[in-house]
């Protein structure tokens, strides 16, 4: 199969006129992708995904083509998705502040030209999620954009409907996410188009690496949020004294587990159901073991 594209945690392969779509067990902190897998990683990320689509297929219908017809060695953790004409806008949606959406909103006031009330801070809940799109820059970083270039970029009627779209998958997606104990901070969404102009949604949906997962029971605004996933990874490279440069050091297996351990719980959490259930109920055939590098 064909590489198009190689991520830091994922890869995407053409098969015909498919796509399919690979996790690995890769994991990246401070934007550095550390030596160490997280076992498991792929195959439970790529699982929760596919939960959301079947959550999310009345708000818009899903990329999602089989996430069992594909290759042996990658069973589980690989999706075959149609292959869509990708539009050129990264859709986040945020209902708390953090990252770049604080930094926009300490300069500005505003994120992606949305004023937002004064007082606001390090992890504050929004009066109401709001539609963030920023550019996907092919190097560099994302820039925030505003609703009318998006308009310009895609036109008035795809963009409004991507920012239906995305704030409905949020609001969905972070209510029920919340009544399970994890606070889900802001969200990034890809989306794309059929030839026939249906719009889909695309990647990944709702996952720890698409999107801030923190645990509700320690929110605190005012103060960076803890992560659902990757504070024990972030907290030992913290204390190693690592100057997150490249390459950082290997993980002692203390922090693998119980790293591996966080991303198996928030499916858990999510989907109300025990990590395997789900597929072996669709008819999902058995999964690789371990990922090969
Ligand atoms: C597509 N990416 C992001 C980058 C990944 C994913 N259905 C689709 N059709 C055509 N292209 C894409 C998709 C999807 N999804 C996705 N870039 C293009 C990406 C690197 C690794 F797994």
């Amino acid at each position: 199969m064909e590489l198009v594209h190689s991520g830091k945690v994922r890869e995407l392969y053409a098969d015909g006129d498919d796509i399919i779509m690979v996790a690995s067990d890769r994991v990246s902190v401070y934007d550095v992708v550390l030596p160490t897998p997280i076992p498991g990683k792929g195959r439970v990320l790529t699982q929760l995904s596919l939960w959301w689509f079947g959550q999310l297929g009345d708000v818009i219908p899903g990329h999602v083509i089989s996430a069992t017809d594909v290759p042996a060695q990658w069973q589980g953790r690989a999706i075959r998705c149609r292959r869509l004409q990708m539009l050129p806008v990264e859709c986040i949606a945020r209902g708390y502040l953090a990252g770049l959406g604080l930094a926009s909103y300490r300069e500005t006031g505003t994120i992606s030209g949305v004023r937002l009330p004064p007082g606001l801070g390090e992890g504050s809940r929004l009066p109401e999620p709001v539609f963030t799109p920023t550019t996907k820059a092919a190097a560099g970083h994302d820039e925030p954009m505003t609703f009318s270039e998006v308009e310009t970029l895609v036109g008035a009627p795809v963009a409004a409907e991507l920012r239906r779209a995305t704030l409905e998958v949020y609001r969905r997606g972070s209510e029920l996410a919340a009544a399970r104990g994890i606070l889900i901070a802001d969200t990034k969404l890809e989306f794309g188009l059929l030839p026939d102009g249906t719009l889909m949604l695309a990647d990944e949906v709702l996952t720890p690496d698409s999107s801030r997962f923190w645990p509700a029971e320690e929110w605190d605004p005012g103060h960076p949020q803890p992560s659902f996933d990757k504070q024990y990874v972030r907290d030992w490279l913290d204390a190693s004294g690592w100057d997150r440069e490249p390459p950082s050091p290997p993980l002692p297996t203390e922090v693998v587990a119980q790293t591996a351990d966080r991303y198996r719980e928030a499916y858990e959490r999510l989907t109300g159901e025990p990590f395997g259930r789900y597929r072996e109920r669709m008819g999902v055939p058995p999964d690789d073991r371990r990922e090969v590098r």
